[in-house]
């Protein structure tokens, strides 16, 4: 049995069809997540991931990404990376090419490049009106997509259980951050522990929304804190969620939200505000599902 859950209607649903695509034709749990994220950086017309997203108060493109695999708690990530996609291949060559968890700016750029990855311009026409837009102050002051068309950080738990009946469960993010960001900035997406969690012995967990708060959190290491502790999925969400709302003064400025699957297959989400859409593939059967914020 194949689990997977990724965050918003729009990257969710490419990022969905590809990882399954990919997990049909044979792929591993991991290859299957980052193929499934690196389809939603490579498309140009997502407005928030990869190439052609919103950049930063330079008008410059900087990515985060990271995965964590829950067999061994192994971790690799990438961020502030400018002039490279996929990010999330990156952030799974530092984890398994060397003995580190991250590399940061151009010095992750020139691993990747090392590795074989092209650098290109990641602006196009669209992005850069946007940009234009902001410095005429046309734009917001800081930038996610919120509304359910739209389109956001791509974040994806994935949960396979063997023949043998043992779980084994991987975490992954990808994102170009906030726009209109300070140059330099990261949030809480190319974090392990507030990003993303996997532990196989519990389950997983993924956030995305105002990275700066879920960071303050380490959002989702407490989830799967909280699963530990017996809490279902959705229990372990709401109380992060609860938690946040309650100590952390701009928790519910924009949208924070969490996601988790525990290892036998539970899973629940919870936001700050509005509404959360998310996406879920059970032996590819896709469902879309919308989760609100606590009344
Ligand atoms: C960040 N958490 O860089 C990301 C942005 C995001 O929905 O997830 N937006 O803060």
């Amino acid at each position: 049995m194949t689990t997977l859950l990724v965050t918003w209607k729009e990257p969710g649903q490419i990022g969905i069809d590809a990882a399954w695509k990919a997990r049909q034709g044979g792929a591993d749990l991991i290859t299957t997540i980052e193929k499934g994220l690196a389809a939603c950086e490579l498309d140009p017309s997502l407005l928030a991931i990869g190439l052609g997203s919103l950049p930063n108060a330079d008008g410059e493109l900087e990515l985060d990404a990271s995965i964590m695999d829950g067999r061994d708690m192994n971790c690799g990530a990438v961020c502030s990376v400018r002039g490279i996609v996929p990010v999330i291949s990156v952030a799974r060559k530092v984890m398994e090419e060397t003995p580190h968890v991250m590399l940061a700016g151009d010095q992750a750029r020139r691993f990747a490049i090392s590795k074989g990855f092209r650098p290109q311009n990641l602006m196009t026409a669209e992005c850069i009106a946007e940009y234009d837009k902001w410095v005429r102050g046309e734009a917001e002051k800081y930038y996610i997509h919120t509304a359910q068309e739209s389109h956001d950080t791509v974040t994806m738990l994935g949960l396979e259980t063997g023949p043998d009946g043992k779980p084994h469960l991987i975490a992954a993010s990808s994102t170009s951050g906030l726009a209109w960001k300070l140059p330099g900035r990261v949030g809480d997406s190319p974090i392990v522990g507030a990003g993303i969690f996997a532990d196989d012995e519990i389950g997983a967990a993924g956030a995305t929304g105002l990275g700066e708060e879920l960071w303050k959190a380490v959002a989702s290491y407490r989830a799967v804190r909280n699963m530990e502790a017996g809490m279902s999925a959705q229990e372990a969400c709401q109380e992060t969620i609860d938690h946040m709302v309650r100590r952390q003064a701009h928790a519910a400025d924009l949208p924070c939200v969490v996601m988790a699957l525990r290892k036998d297959g539970d899973f629940g989400a919870a936001t700050t505000k509005g509404e959360f859409p998310y996406w879920i593939c059970r032996d590819g059967n896709i469902e879309y599902r919308e989760q609100p914020a606590k009344g």
